[in-house]
């Protein structure tokens, strides 16, 4: 067979195991994997570095399917190629408990990098992880020895370019000249709606030369010879990212369907699929019918990988030998692992010295750990002085610059989110990323794909409350806190102090799955005397008795978390006075809370208590859980306003007469 006849076999056979899955699952998208065969063929054969039986080998190169919906593309290849990915997983496609699901999943299915079907996240994920390409690449290499050598790919759609975080992306890794960052555009012309030509009609290739991209183009998708081509033409680029426009037809070969939304999220229909194969010539029956030579010619991913990762194992081990401690430290980035003498550099703060706003105590814990945890890096969305990120004397990430670990994402949340999810599935590196806590919202989307796959990523979100002021309503979070504990498998922990910001971070650097929100105040808060107080460790169960009543079981238990625990402990003074027996209660983490045995839980909020008040400066959702039906919540149910911050907080009933009032009234004492 000759190499012309045996690249279309190729390409037919991903296609028709895409149509075939789809058609039995009588759900997902043919059309998108029919359309790009030919690029995901050209790329997987001959240009993607990647080890089958070895997915997470450390210098692989990484795909990303950005456009997630045509899952069946990824899957096809997969197994073809030879992952652990049996052909049966492909006839379960989009079932119960199969590794095929519906959208690529991250950890799912071996060989997925990262969970795509939000469109544009993908893109953004994959500029993530060609940063921590070429931060591993500066840390690690040293001359004659190159550990980190690897490009990111990725397939993207019209839909991913229309999404903004698509642009935030493109217009930050445009910047930052990253040149091992390869983009195949699957241009369709077709979106579920229809034509692009009611929607998106730019000039995608100008505008991302505008972005200071290497912009490519392909008038014919299924053309290997130029696919080829603008593939090594992108990588002797190394000073600009590429984007290589491909001109492609949805549902390619189906006659019916070729070139219409119709191809879009449904099987093509027994009688298309028959005339499908007929197109291809390809037999009817036996469906998932797979061509020895095709199969063959794929499987040469096995035997490709395992020289690839076999030499770079050999170069690992004389690189260990040369730079022993760069090697170990290495292992130890990979791993996720923290250096064995960090925890002794974390800072402890005393009353003495005065108040201290969280976001303050935070700064200062991290540039008192930046020097040992190497790896960890990060920064801000243009806010890195008011949240406390800067670590200092660390460099600034640029493209000059590589091993810089400031991290400067400009006034772009939602691409800083995305991109903090590649960064940390890349691995190697411990990704951080600020904002104001009110513009979680506009990063949303990526921290709830980090939670999904539970990725490590740490987000510092500070100006947490009204308490912040002058700004207003439109910078005051309120329902914040709220949504993001609504979210699972993301941890939120806010504070009470300097010293259980310290543990906070403590907490955040050895949680491994999942992502941590740290919530920080901009205004000064006490910090507690621990001699007369609980130790601030208890934050590591999510909420601890911090000074308890005076003499007998309480007869109230004021609950409360960040700025709002010294409040509580102030009111617990004035009701003491009244003879009131108050305990305090800090609870910065529902999560971790929720996460302790039930006798922890019931020590902290004994059953028999039910004159409980919580306090929180947000919405109360949910807080009913720990009141409980005889407590009472003073929370914020309509929107902030601007003026000074304490003037705020008095005015929406944030004082210690207001709490005193709420307490001595849920005792019947008013
Ligand atoms: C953020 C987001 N919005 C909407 C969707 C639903 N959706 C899935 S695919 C798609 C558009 C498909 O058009 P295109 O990206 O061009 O893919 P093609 O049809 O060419 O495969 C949409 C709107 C989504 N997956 N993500």
């Amino acid at each position: 067979m000759d190499q012309a006849t045996l690249d279309q076999l190729c390409i037919n056979t991903i296609r028709m195991l895409a149509v075939d899955a789809v058609e039995k699952a009588k759900s997902g998208h043919p059309g998108m994997p029919m359309g790009t065969a030919a690029l995901a063929y050209v790329l997987w054969t001959r240009f993607l570095k990647h080890n089958p039986a070895h997915p997470k080998w450390p210098d692989r190169d990484r795909f990303v399917l950005s456009a997630g919906h045509g899952s069946m593309l990824l899957y096809s290849l997969l197994y073809l190629t030879g992952y652990e990915l049996p052909l049966d997983e492909l006839k379960q496609f989009r079932q119960w408990g199969s590794r095929t699901p519906g959208h690529p999943e991250y950890d799912v299915t071996p060989g997925v990098e990262t969970t795509t079907g939000p469109l544009g996240q993908g893109f953004a994920n994959g500029v993530g992880m060609a940063i921590a390409e070429a931060f591993l690449a500066e840390r690690f290499n040293r001359p004659g020895h190159t550990l980190v050598d690897h490009y990111t790919y990725a397939i993207v759609s019209d839909g991913d370019l229309m999404e903004g975080v698509a642009s935030e992306a493109a217009s930050l890794a445009g910047h930052l000249q990253l040149g091992r960052l390869i983009y195949l555009y699957d241009d369709n012309d077709i979106s579920i709606d229809g034509s692009t030509d009611f929607t998106f009609t730019e000039q995608v290739g100008k505008r991302f030369d505008a972005y200071g991209w290497h912009v490519q183009e392909i008038t014919d998708g299924n053309d290997v010879a130029a696919i080829d081509a603008a593939l090594r033409a992108a990588q002797a680029e190394c000073a600009k990212p590429s984007l290589i426009i491909v001109h492609t037809h949805i549902a390619y070969g189906s006659p019916g369907k070729q070139d219409t939304a119709e191809a879009h999220g449904a099987p093509l229909g027994a009688e298309e699929v028959k005339r499908t194969k007929e197109f291809f010539g390809w037999p009817q029956e036996p469906t998932f019918h797979l061509p020895d030579e095709a199969l063959a010619h794929f499987r040469m991913a096995v035997e490709r990988g395992k020289n690839w990762e076999a030499e770079w194992q050999s170069r690992f081990a004389s690189y260990a030998a040369a730079h022993p401690d760069l090697a170990a430290e290495w292992q130890r980035a990979l791993q996720r692992e923290l250096p064995p003498e960090w925890e002794a550099r974390l800072p402890t703060f005393k009353a003495e010295d005065g108040a201290m706003a969280t976001r303050v105590a935070s700064g200062r814990v991290l540039n008192a750990l930046a020097p040992t945890i190497t790896n960890l890096i990060g920064g801000s969305a243009d806010l890195a002085t008011s949240n406390n990120t800067l670590l200092r004397g660390a460099g600034e990430f640029g493209p000059q610059h590589r091993g810089g670990r400031n991290l400067y994402f400009g006034v772009r949340e939602h691409g800083m989110g995305a991109i903090l999810n590649g960064l940390a599935l890349h691995g190697g590196v411990i990704p951080y990323g600020a904002t104001f806590l009110i513009f979680s919202d506009y990063m949303r989307p990526a921290i709830r794909l980090a939670a999904l796959s539970e990725v490590p990523v740490i987000y510092v979100f500070t100006h947490d409350s009204i308490g912040l002021g002058e700004d207003g309503p439109t910078h005051q979070p309120i329902e914040h806190l709220a949504a993001l504990r609504a979210m699972p498998q993301l941890t939120v922990i806010r504070p009470a102090d300097a010293n259980e910001t310290t543990v906070a971070w403590r907490v955040a650097l050895t949680h491994r799955y999942g992502p941590v929100a740290l919530v920080l105040t901009r205004q000064n808060l006490p910090i507690f005397d621990r001699a007369h107080m609980a130790a601030a460790d208890g934050l590591e169960q999510g909420a601890y008795v911090l000074i308890d009543a005076e003499g007998a079981t309480p007869d109230i238990i004021l609950i409360a978390t960040g700025s709002e625990v010294a409040l509580a402990v102030e009111a617990r003074t004035q009701l003491t006075r009244q003879g009131v027996r108050a305990r305090v209660v800090s609870m910065p983490s529902w999560e971790l809370f929720e996460a302790q045995p039930q006798a922890y839980r019931e020590a902290v909020l004994p059953p028999s208590v039910r004159k409980r008040l919580a306090i929180e400066a947000g919405v109360p959702r949910g807080w009913r859980d720990y009141v409980g039906p005889e407590g009472d919540i003073i929370g914020l149910t309509r929107f902030g306003a601007s003026a000074p911050g304490p003037v705020v907080m008095e005015k929406l009933g944030f004082n210690v007469p207001s709490v005193v009032a709420r307490a001595l009234k849920l005792l019947g004492r008013s």
